[in-house]
């Protein structure tokens, strides 16, 4: 019989982590439902109100530097970046979307914090919406319960006698 591998998963337990939310207020009436979605996640998941720290930023294109920011401080277990970049008629929306993409992974690899991508890029406004509580369910929601589970995951993979 072979032997069944040595497994590691994170959990949903939030209970005794810090998680920073990080807006971009763009399209703020489709972020706001993203943000609503994720501190609904959090807390349905333990995380105490007072390890939360909110944070906004204008657009999406400032994001990264924000992201960096709070990951690095070592203050937070994990950051969860939300926002909406909805196509229009230029190019705009590709290098909007492309950096804060980009930025968020780099600020996640850089740090070796979790740095979720909770940032909608949609080609319309309905397209936004359903995805931010509405038939497409809420992506801030599943941006924040992602955080949890790479927090714990991380944890779990350090080196024993580190936790
Ligand atoms: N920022 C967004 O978050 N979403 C968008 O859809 C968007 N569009 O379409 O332009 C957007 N632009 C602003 C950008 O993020 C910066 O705030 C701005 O360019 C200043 O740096």
């Amino acid at each position: 019989m072979i032997a069944a591998p040595r497994a590691v998963e994170g959990t949903l337990e939030g209970k005794g982590l810090r998680i920073a939310v990080l807006l971009s207020r763009f399209n703020e009436f489709i972020g706001e439902k993203l943000l609503e979605g994720a501190l609904r996640a959090l807390a349905l998941r333990g995380v105490r109100a007072r390890d939360i720290l909110v944070v906004k930023v204008p657009g999406a294109f400032e994001i990264p530097v924000v992201a960096r920011r709070l990951a690095a401080s070592g203050r937070h277990d994990a950051v969860v970046c939300l926002g909406a970049v909805v196509r229009g008629d230029t190019p705009h929306f590709d290098w909007v979307a492309g950096e804060a993409s980009r930025g968020i992974a780099r600020a996640s690899f850089e740090t070796g914090v979790p740095v979720l991508f909770g940032v909608l890029t949609v080609d319309t406004v309905e397209q936004g919406l359903d995805r931010a509580g509405g038939k497409q369910g809420n992506k801030g929601a599943e941006a924040a319960e992602g955080a949890i589970e790479m927090a714990r995951l991380l944890q779990r993979l350090e080196p024993k006698g580190r936790r």
